[in-house]
């Protein structure tokens, strides 16, 4: 194990979340390439250290770590203070977090995950079409904000800096185009810059290699 850092999860718009942190970071791990809905999250092993049986999930040394949203936050703090995300307790850093929050909450969370749930994975989660109509509307409401802070032509979400609430946002646009979603021009600008980085091309390539792309394409329906 590299320096007793372990990723679990691979193939979803959130496990990429900790893979690209860890490689802006440079940092060295292993990863477990588990995925959802294989039985790899349910397992008693996988159950004993994420009960939620989700991923991504970040074990290092004895700190087990659950939620994309806390990990990048931890891999951030721990090993590059103030590079990735201003430092705890500052003015920049609870804008910074109002921007994480607000896309794990409100981009994720209540819409874009109810559009995976309701839409993808009915069998699952029941069919619920107005549930799904209405989150992309909410979504795309949403989603103007970002756009509106990104108007005044700064390069990422909080100026010339990428921070986390970049990868986060990133990874909500990118799952935004795997429902059809339409983004903006300067929304897929934005995301041209994000993605050209040699990290997200690290991240993505562990993330979503063809193995798991292939295995994708063949769960969709
Ligand atoms: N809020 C969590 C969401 C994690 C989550 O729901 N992960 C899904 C895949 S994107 C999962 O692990 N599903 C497990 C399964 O269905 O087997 C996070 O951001 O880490």
């Amino acid at each position: 194990v590299a320096n007793g850092r372990t990723v679990w999860g691979v193939g979803t718009t959130r496990t990429i979340r900790a893979h690209w942190v860890l490689h802006e970071l440079g940092l060295e791990y292993e990863t477990r390439a588990i995925q959802s809905r294989t039985g790899e999250t349910q397992t008693d092993e996988y159950l004993r250290m994420n009960p939620r049986g989700k991923i991504p999930l970040l074990v290092e040394g004895d700190l087990v770590l659950a939620e994309s949203g806390a990990i990048a936050a931890h891999l951030a703090d721990t090993h590059a203070p103030g590079k990735l995300a201003p430092a705890p307790g500052s003015r920049e850093r609870a804008i910074h977090d109002q921007w994480c929050f607000f896309i794990l909450m409100e981009l994720d969370a209540t819409s874009l995950y109810v559009v995976r749930r309701h839409d993808g994975l009915p069998e699952i989660y029941g069919d619920a079409p107005m549930a799904v109509e209405s989150s992309l509307v909410y979504f795309r409401r949403q989603l103007e904000v970002a756009e509106a802070e990104l108007a005044d032509g700064r390069s990422f979400l909080l100026g010339e800096d990428f921070q986390v609430a970049d990868i986060h946002l990133t990874s909500c646009l990118l799952w935004a185009s795997a429902v059809s979603e339409t983004l903006s021009d300067s929304l897929m600008a934005y995301r041209g810059r994000t993605t050209s980085r040699p990290a997200f091309q690290a991240a993505n390539a562990i993330n979503f290699p063809p193995e798991v792309m292939a295995a994708l394409s063949a769960n969709q329906k």
